[in-house]
């Protein structure tokens, strides 16, 4: 393996204020023992794929034990990897290899709950009511005569219920699936325990985690009722009391050489609310999803890059620019459906027709919008191939709980979690010897990696071009842009120096602005015009 731009884990830069952070989601990435589930040797094959990609890090989904209730988000044991992925020592070889090739590395880290195979929670099943075991999780008498029904009305994110009833009479409090105890951070044996997990991961030379459920660890210790609320003050979502973990987490990373960082996943409502998490002395950046969520449409689109901005700027952070992720529809797909573009959890409009040329050709434009905006930006596996959301996986395979506790409502999210096609020209497309976990399209044989690397008009192609220019380009990265005078449905900006980032989300072409050269386009010009659906960055004067 070639040296290229070794990283020195004593050199303190912000590297994190730009970062190009690509999303591995360990089982779907690339399978290198052939049992049909991508893991750790997968991933050491292709780290040179993603050197050559241009991407700064890498931000791994759970790699701990877990019994795969929800893909690894049940964790069963904090400070190990998951057998099928891997073993400890070769997750320190990956660190090791990444960081030779100037690549960092996050792990997701899921400080909300643990699955029910946790030791935790098999011991505080086992210690029975009133037990100290039992005060780690949220355990509750129930409400009825005989204690039969939930102690509140809490739903589960994931459908149905939060509440589950054990052998002995009591329930516990589960966010998410039934397999998905929720930690008790009133606890302090809950708090000593996390601090000693990142020390476990910062000692063996990760650079930061990503924190899953951020905004959720706190509770209401009343627990009170919510008639139907799922948005608002919440008393399971944002209570202040949060902050304080996130204090005190900080004081560990910054007590590392380098710069070791914390990404909150909070969904939020209120971008003020989501800043509050990016104060200097909390976390050090977070997942835009109202960026993620919006339409392909102008205005909103500006809307929310302008509140983003603002937003951010109150506490110092550098925004993230976010299409995709492992939880929702792909944007290809998002793009091209007619009618809403946007994201939702309560409507993944499975089944919505979908132009998939005109998706592309968005997701081609919106891949130079978000790399020429101020900030970081996120690249989630198989987007830089242009890979859709996959809707008719046989329901017997689908493997996300969210379809079972909606009773087949919500399709869930395997579709945007079919194995990455590497190579070959029939399924697994080399992403491993031995079959993918979920099916994979044969339409699929002209977008592997592979295929695309040949290709120079490939989403592939775009990608590594854009991606090696954004880190060499002086006015790309962290820093401010100006609004530039634009046409009603046309977003356009300048960088300093001398940049112009323009897209054209309108029905016809568009002039180009002054400028002295174009530096890269997501799709052919019509001479000195902008087709609809096109981004162009340019060199201005
Ligand atoms: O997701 C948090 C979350 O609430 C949503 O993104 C979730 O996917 C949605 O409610 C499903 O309908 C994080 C992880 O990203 C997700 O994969 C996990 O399933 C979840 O936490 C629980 O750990
Ligand atoms: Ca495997």
């Amino acid at each position: 393996m070639s040296v290229t731009n070794e990283i020195s884990p004593d050199t303190p830069t912000a590297w994190w204020r730009d970062a190009a952070i690509y999303q591995v989601y360990i089982r779907s990435f690339a399978d290198g023992n052939g049992d049909g589930i991508g893991d750790l040797a997968g991933v050491r094959a292709r780290l040179p794929y993603l050197a050559d990609l241009g991407i700064d890090a890498i931000w791994f989904c759970p790699w701990y034990p877990s019994p795969m209730d929800d893909g690894g988000y049940d964790v069963s044991d904090f400070r190990d990897i998951e057998p099928t992925f891997g073993t400890l020592e070769e997750a320190e070889l990956l660190i090791a290899e990444a960081h030779e090739l100037g690549i960092r590395i996050i792990i997701d880290i899921v400080p909300n709950h643990a699955s029910d195979e946790h030791p935790w929670f098999k011991a505080a099943l086992a210690a029975g009511p009133g037990s100290p075991e039992r005060e780690r999780f949220w355990f509750r008498p129930g409400r009825g005569e005989n204690g039969e029904l939930p102690p509140n009305d809490w739903q589960s994110r994931f459908g149905g219920p939060a509440w589950t009833r054990v052998a002995d009479g009591e329930w516990f409090l589960h966010l998410y699936s039934s397999r998905q105890p929720d930690f008790n951070w009133t606890n302090p044996e809950v708090h000593a325990e996390f601090i000693d997990i990142l020390k476990f991961w910062f000692d063996r030379g990760i650079d930061g985690f990503r924190i899953d459920v951020a905004d959720g660890l706190i509770k209401d210790p009343s627990l009170p009722d919510v008639h139907g609320a799922t948005t608002g003050p919440l008393p399971y979502s944002d209570m202040d009391g949060v902050h304080e973990v996130y204090r005190a987490w900080r004081k560990i990373s910054d007590s590392y050489p380098g710069e070791r960082i914390f990404v909150g996943e909070m969904w939020l409502p209120d971008p003020i609310r989501f800043a509050r998490y990016l104060r200097p002395d909390e976390m050090h950046s977070a997942f835009n999803f109202d960026f993620l969520s919006c339409p392909w449409e102008a205005k909103r689109l500006r809307e929310v890059i302008q509140s983003s901005m603002d937003s951010h700027s109150l506490v110092g952070a550098p925004p993230t620019w976010v299409l995709s992720n492992h939880d929702v529809t792909r944007h290809v797909t998002r793009y091209g459906r007619s009618g809403d573009t946007g994201f939702e959890f309560a409507d993944r409009r499975h089944g919505t027709p979908v132009d998939r040329d005109l998706g592309t050709r968005r997701a081609r434009a919106a891949a130079l919008l978000t790399m020429a905006l101020p900030g970081g930006v996120y690249v989630y596996q198989g987007e830089e191939l242009g890979l859709w959301e996959i809707e008719d996986i046989p329901d017997e395979l689908r493997q996300d709980p969210v379809f079972e506790r909606t009773k087949h409502a919500d399709p869930g999210r395997d579709g945007c979690r079919v194995p990455i096609p590497w190579g070959d020209t029939k399924p697994p497309f080399s992403f491993g010897t031995g079959g993918s976990w979920l099916p994979q399209p044969q339409e699929w044989a002209a977008y592997t990696a592979e295929a695309e690397a040949a290709d120079p008009d490939s989403m592939l192609s775009l990608y590594r071009k854009a991606l090696h220019i954004r880190r060499d380009e002086p006015a790309l990265g962290d820093g401010e842009m100006s609004w530039a005078m634009s046409l009603a449905d046309v977003i356009a900006f300048n960088r300093d120096p001398g940049f112009t980032c323009m897209v054209n989300l309108s029905a016809e072409p568009v002039p180009l602005p002054r400028h002295e050269s174009i530096i890269l386009a997501s799709g052919p010009l019509q001479g000195d015009q902008l087709p609809p659906d096109t981004a162009v960055w340019l060199r201005t004067y």
